[in-house]
């Protein structure tokens, strides 16, 4: 028997990074194996028929900590005093699509969600943003939400683990002896995988693999554009790897982070680092498993200062494109 429970509302619940994801929460993953799970699943009117059928493998699962399946696709119902909102579900980019039209619709579902949130959440609620361009979702969602900006963040941990499997595969050693590994900025192409304060077998990066045109080169631009080469080979974006780096940032929430490590999450700055006041940026950060704090004095070489200032600037044009959601 469990011995707590908990309320997870998953936004984009039939989608496949919702169907990865799912099996993963309600089979204890998330939340350990002591933790009931109640499931608040959200979708489009079109999607709740897909979402019945995903519901129906969750039954035939019989995950003993499932406790509850919700779905709906009203906002209201799919927050109601939830501890943690994953949102997930956002519209994708299409031809012909500006960024600003993606953001600004993608700006609606997030005023929306964060206005539900703000009004039907448990106090203390949690919220994860997923669906892109979530730096932005999340800095709109927080504004609508009226929440603490303590509980606020956006995804950055697929490209914490797709960094940290090139370093080990380049080192030849296996990918948990790699710590330490921060993504700075947004969750686009212009993020920054901090090589230079990340560790393999307790040795800085660059001592272990001097190769600096590999660490400048191959490996910053693989690590930026991996999405894009999972879906030229899958012919679909990543979903299986989106829904376990959920998982990791979820766990990694509401652990006590080990002594002297860290972990990569998008939260709203609070100025530190040069980071303009209020942008949803990547950080290295510690979690107390209640809170979590940016792991603070660090120092950056003139290489990586020009490589935040990049991802700087691309999140305040975001942020530009969207001030009028932020009132
Ligand atoms: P899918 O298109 O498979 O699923 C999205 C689901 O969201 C659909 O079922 C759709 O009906 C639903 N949806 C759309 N608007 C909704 C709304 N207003 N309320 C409720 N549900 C809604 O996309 P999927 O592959 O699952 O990806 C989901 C999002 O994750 C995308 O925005 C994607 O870009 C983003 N990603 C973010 C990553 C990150 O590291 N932060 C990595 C993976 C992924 O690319």
């Amino acid at each position: 028997m469990p011995s707590k429970s908990v309320r997870v509302s998953i936004t984009g619940a039939a989608g496949q990074i919702g169907y990865a994801l799912l099996f993963r929460i309600a089979s204890g993953d998330m939340f350990g194996p002591d933790t009931g799970v109640h499931l608040r699943l959200l979708e489009l009117p079109a999607a709740l028929g897909a979402l019945e059928g995903v519901r129906m493998e969750l039954d035939d699962c019989a995950f003993p900590l499932l406790a509850s399946v919700t779905t709906t696709s009203d906002v209201d119902v799919a927050f109601e005093g939830t501890d943690f909102a994953l949102l997930v579900g956002a519209v994708p980019r299409k031809a012909g699509m500006e960024r600003a039209d993606l953001l600004n619709i993608n700006g609606g579902i997030f005023t929306a969600q964060g206005k539900a949130i703000g009004k039907n959440a448990a106090k203390g609620c949690r919220v994860l943003v997923v669906g892109n361009p979530c730096n932005t979702n999340a800095l709109i969602c927080q504004h609508a939400s009226g929440l603490p900006a303590a509980q606020i963040f956006a995804m950055t941990m697929l490209d914490q683990n797709r960094a940290m499997t090139q370093l080990a595969q380049k080192a030849g050693v296996p990918v948990r002896t790699v710590k330490n590994l921060a993504i700075w900025g947004n969750h686009s192409p212009t993020m920054f995988p901090d090589y230079f304060h990340a560790t393999i077998g307790g040795k800085a990066v660059t001592e272990v693999i001097p190769d600096q045109a590999w660490l400048e080169g191959e490996f910053l631009t693989t690590v930026q554009q991996r999405g894009a080469a999972v879906i030229k080979a899958r012919g679909a974006s990543s979903a299986a790897s989106a829904a376990n780096a959920v998982a990791k940032t979820v766990r990694e929430l509401v652990s006590v982070t080990p002594a002297g490590e860290c972990f990569s999450v998008a939260v709203p700055s609070d100025g530190r680092y040069g980071v303009p006041k209020g942008l949803v940026f990547g950080y290295p950060v510690r979690s107390d498993g209640k809170g979590c704090a940016l792991v603070d004095g660090l120092t950056h070489s003139a290489y990586a200062q020009e490589k935040l200032a990049v991802t700087i600037k691309e999140l305040e044009g975001e942020r530009d494109g969207v001030r009028h959601l932020l009132g």
